[in-house]
Parts: C-alpha cells; structure tokens; sequence
C-alpha cells in the first residue's frame, strides 16, 4: 500500500507554524560577511555529514544543483563522518562571515558550543536531514528534513502485516544507523512501537552497521552466525539492507525469500533490489531537500519567518510498486 502524506497536511502544518513565527527572526540582520542578499545573492556554509550511503550522495548533489539554480555562493564541506569536521567547519564559516550556515549533524548531540558562536555572529542557523538536541535557545532557524520515527513506524507496520498469522516467534535483526544520529534514534523507536502490536514479533539482535554497505555486510554476516533461524532484517537504510542481502547470499539463503528484508531510503539500488525480489518493502526518505533549502536560507537572510520545521513527504514501495516507478526515479 502506498502511503504519500499528503501535500495539503504538509503544507498546513507549514502554514500554521508559519504563522506563530510572526516578525522577522531574532539575529537576522544580514551581518554575515556575504552580501547578505543585498545583490539579491548569498553565500551559505554547508557541513554535510560525508559520503557514507547513496542517499548521501543523492542529497549532496541535489543541494550543490539547488544552489547553483538559486545564484547561491556555496561553501561546501565534506566532514567525513565526524563532528569535529562539521564543527571546525561551522567555524570556519563564522569565520569567513557567511550569510547563512546549514548543515546535517552526524549525531543529535554536542552542538550547544558552535550554535552559540554562530548565534552571537548573529549568522543564522538551517538544519537539514537531521536534527539536533540543544538546551540553547533560537539557535537554529528551522529543521528541514523528514520524520524518521514516522518511518520506523510504517517498516514496522509492513512487518505486522507480513507475520500476522505467524503461529510462532519471528525472529527479527535490527541494523541501526550511525550511533546517536537522529535518523537511528527515532527510527529505532518508531519500528519498536509499531511492532509492539505483536508478541511474537521479537528482535532478537540489534548493531550498528553506519549506514554503509559493508558495515551491514559485516553485522550481518556476524548475526547470521549466531541466529540460524532469522525471519527478517529491518535495515534503517538501503546501503546497509543491500550488504545484509550479500551475506544471506553467501550463507546459502534467498534474501527477500527466506529471509525478508525491510529497509528506508529508496535510493536506486535499493529500489532495484526490491523489484528483483530481492528486498520485501522500502520506506522513502526523500534526499533532493536542495531547492527548499535555497528558499528557507533566502527567507532567513532576508529576516522572513520561516516554520520551525519543514516536515519533507514520504512514501512507501513493495516489490510491484518500486518496479512500476524505477524508470522515472531521479535517484
Ligand atoms: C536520513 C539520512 C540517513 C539516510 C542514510 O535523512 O540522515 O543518512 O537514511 C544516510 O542513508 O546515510
């Protein structure tokens, strides 16, 4: 069943959130050393997370191309995985006086320092992909990126269905993502809670594979060693449930058949998998957030209101849906 949040909630909840953000944003005068929109163009500084999964890649392209249509001077840096990057970065940024500064944080927490700087250098703050944990207040302008526990939720309720009339215990492995990221924490939480409906419904190992491919090749190989009997892997990314795929395949089982696959992202491979039969459903979490980051760091700059957070649509795919739509996907 495919699911699509619908635009007119979406753009609702926008709207209201807009609306409580009435007058221009505290700090948004255009002290950053860009043009601060005056000529109509701004310099942003974006920390982006790494190279670590297809989405990854996906999202990188899609906000260099978003930011070349919008005439936007972008600062890009790749920290490779590691906070100390992302904040070294940050402070480059302050450094270099930029108009407007946005970035995915790797992991939720340990941002309070570096937000703080960017807010008294009165430069305005965009999260993207991921959100953070912070005590500190306004110091960031809005969150734009999707609803990772919502997602959790609809893999696991996949599962529910899937292993409704199941006489017995289904024994199911987790991948998680990178430890203490924010798309890990609420997808681990949100799949916990749907398949809470079910007692039978037990998983039986959880570990980190980080996103990548052969970290889920690596813990999968290592759960399939002490697990003989695994029903199902919920993959918190495609990258991961694709590596899962090759150690099933090198334990002699059909993934997709003997052992079913959930996952999320809907990136190409994933998607190419799952009309192979080689994957049972994926969770769309949508990477091209390139064009409204332009639009939000135009409005911020400009001292518009903006809505605390931009919730980005999702949808779902099994193996029929995802082989209608390949040909078209633009990732
Ligand atoms: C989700 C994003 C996650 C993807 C992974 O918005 O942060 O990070 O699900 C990526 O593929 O590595």
């Amino acid at each position: 069943m495919k699911r699509i949040l619908s635009a007119a909630m979406a753009f609702a909840t926008v709207g209201v959130l807009a609306a409580c953000g009435s007058g221009p944003a505290p700090g948004n005068s255009p002290a950053g050393g860009g043009s601060g929109g005056g000529d109509g163009k701004i310099t942003m500084g974006f920390s982006q997370v790494g190279a670590e999964s297809g989405w990854r890649t996906a999202n990188t392209t899609s906000i260099k191309d978003a930011a070349k249509a919008a005439d936007v001077d972008l600062k890009f840096s790749d920290a490779n995985g590691k906070q100390e990057n992302q904040i070294t970065a940050i402070r480059s940024f302050i450094q270099q006086r930029v108009d407007v500064i946005a970035f995915s944080p790797v992991v939720r927490t340990g941002w309070d320092a570096v937000l703080l700087e960017a807010k008294n250098a009165k430069i305005p703050v965009i999260l993207t992909d991921r959100a953070v944990d912070t005590k500190e207040k306004d110091v960031y302008k809005t969150f734009l990126g999707a609803d990772f526990v919502r997602e959790g939720q609809w893999a696991g309720e996949w599962v529910v269905k899937q292993f409704a009339s199941a006489p017995g215990p289904v024994n199911i492995v987790q991948l998680e993502g990178t430890t203490g990221s924010d798309p890990a924490l609420e997808r681990s939480s949100g799949f916990a809670k749907a398949i809470a409906v079910n007692p039978n419904l037990k998983v039986i190992a959880s570990q980190t594979g980080d996103f990548t491919r052969s970290g889920g090749k690596q813990v999968m190989e290592a759960f399939l060693k002490a697990n003989p009997d695994i029903d199902m892997v919920f993959a918190q990314n495609d990258d991961m449930a694709l590596g899962a795929m090759e150690a099933i395949e090198a334990a002699g089982k059909k993934p997709g058949q003997d052992i079913k696959i959930v996952a999320i992202d809907a990136t190409h491979d994933g998607m190419q998998a799952l009309a192979d039969g080689k994957m049972n459903f994926i969770v769309e979490c949508n990477p091209l957030l390139g064009p409204e980051l332009m639009d939000l760091a135009k409005k911020v700059v400009a001292g518009e209101p903006v809505a605390p957070r931009v919730v980005t649509p999702d949808e779902t795919f099994d193996q029929q849906q995802a082989a209608a739509v390949l040909p078209q996907r633009k990732y």
